[in-house]
């Protein structure tokens, strides 16, 4: 039953077709999050399943599944024993979809992690990223805010997934009262989804938190983050797939943590008396050299003799040093992060050369070109 791919009659159980969503004992705790395919979603679900959540998933339409990173915990919805996580068609676009999935699952609190969440990518698609990031944070408060006005369901909490990227340009270490400098459409957008959050929680009394998290990798990284694209390089340089590694600004420092550790401070917010915003970091920062560094280090290679500047990847604006000061989590909500940055980065390339050994493996046997990846 629990199986990793889905079929077609899956497809219409995600589209809510086939199975009410509410089909456990009322006394489970339910959790809507939108971004549930994308890194941090797949974390906070394996963490809110392991305390017994309900959790449901808004996915948006892709014409490939696009829900890899949760597929070893999908089980079939018609399994209704089981299956205590359900996927559901909608979008942070399309304000209906918001409203109609509150009211269908009526949760006890949303997480919103969706994002066109590439700050590159903002630039070349400013419009879309507002769309998203900013209005989308707007429909999805102002359905939670609507659902709870027609149901009466006032106990309804909401997580909003901000940024470093905010303070951009501010000198660290940044805290909760750091002034904001953002500096893409990407942080632009987040600075506005922070207020209306603010601005909802002040004007209608809604509990609705801030979590303003500094970088966070993980195995299961987006490979388009430096991070993730120089361990995908280690991997693949070290197996022998590939030789060069192109880059932009190796210079940047980034308050790197582990995904895993940041989705807790997440849920540990909305366990809180009150609402309120919080930084998350491991308030240890480095520069993408040093990543690079210790990246190809650990696997006995220099990273000088595979890296390419190739100026592509230079943005028209950078955030040059973030650094966060998380004592205000640490204090109240009593998190503090388990995997130091030497350690996330060592997970990261041992997963990635175990990757790449199985990319070789199809290599070898002529079902793949070295240049592609699957
Ligand atoms: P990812 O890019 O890995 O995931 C983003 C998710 O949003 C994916 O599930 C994606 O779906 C979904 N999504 C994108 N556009 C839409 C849309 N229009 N409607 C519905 N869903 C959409 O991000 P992370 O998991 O790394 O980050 C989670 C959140 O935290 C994001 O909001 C990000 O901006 C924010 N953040 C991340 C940090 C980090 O270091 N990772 C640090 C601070 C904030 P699909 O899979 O189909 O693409
Ligand atoms: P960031 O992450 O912009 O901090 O946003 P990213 O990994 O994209 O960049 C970090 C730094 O590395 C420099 N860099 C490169 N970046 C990418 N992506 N590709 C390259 O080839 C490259 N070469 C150098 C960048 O210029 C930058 O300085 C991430 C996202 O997860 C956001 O959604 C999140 O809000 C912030 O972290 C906190």
């Amino acid at each position: 039953d629990s199986t990793t791919s889905r079929s077609e009659s899956d497809t219409a159980a995600v589209n809510g077709t086939q199975n009410p969503p509410r089909t456990l004992q009322p006394a489970r705790k339910i959790a809507l999050i939108t971004g549930i395919t994308g890194q941090d979603g797949s974390y906070l679900t394996e963490f809110l399943l392991n305390k017994g959540y309900e959790v449901h998933g808004l996915i948006r339409r892709s014409s490939n599944f696009n829900t890899q990173r949760i597929n070893h915990i999908y089980i079939d919805p018609h399994n209704a024993h089981k299956a205590r996580m359900k996927l559901h068609y909608a979008d942070l676009t399309d304000a209906s979809s918001l409203r109609r999935w509150l009211d269908t699952i009526q949760p006890d609190e949303v997480y919103n992690l969706a994002a066109q969440s590439h700050v590159a990518v903002s630039f070349e698609i400013p419009d879309y990223t507002a769309d998203v990031v900013a209005t989308g944070a707007l429909r999805l408060l102002e359905a939670v805010r609507s659902h709870v006005s027609a149901s009466g369901r006032s106990h309804i909490k909401y997580y909003q997934a901000g940024s470093s990227e905010m303070f951009g340009s501010t000198p660290p270490p940044q805290s909760e009262t750091t002034p904001f400098h953002p500096r893409s459409p990407y942080a632009v957008s987040k600075c506005a989804a922070h207020w209306y959050t603010v601005n909802y929680r002040e004007a209608y009394g809604l509990f609705a938190c801030n979590g303003i998290l500094f970088n966070h990798e993980s195995p299961r990284r987006g490979e388009n983050f430096v991070t993730r694209k120089i361990t995908r390089a280690v991997g693949r340089i070290k197996i022998g797939l590939q030789s060069k590694l192109f880059l932009g600004n190796l210079q940047a420092s980034r308050d790197w943590g582990f995904a895993g550790d940041y989705v807790e401070a997440m849920w540990l917010m909305l366990q809180q008396e009150k609402p309120d915003d919080y930084v998350v970091a491991t308030e240890d920062s480095h520069t993408v050299e040093e990543f690079l560094a210790v990246a190809f280090g650990y696997v006995g290679l220099n990273w000088r003799d595979h890296v390419v500047i190739d100026k592509r990847y230079f943005r028209p604006a950078e955030v040059d040093n973030l650094k966060g000061d998380a004592s205000k989590a640490k204090k109240v909500l009593g998190w503090k992060p388990r995997v130091g940055f030497e350690q996330l980065v060592k997970m990261m390339v041992d997963e990635d050369i175990e990757l790449a050994k199985r990319e070789k493996v199809l290599v070898d046997a002529g079902y793949m070109d070295a240049q592609q990846q699957p």
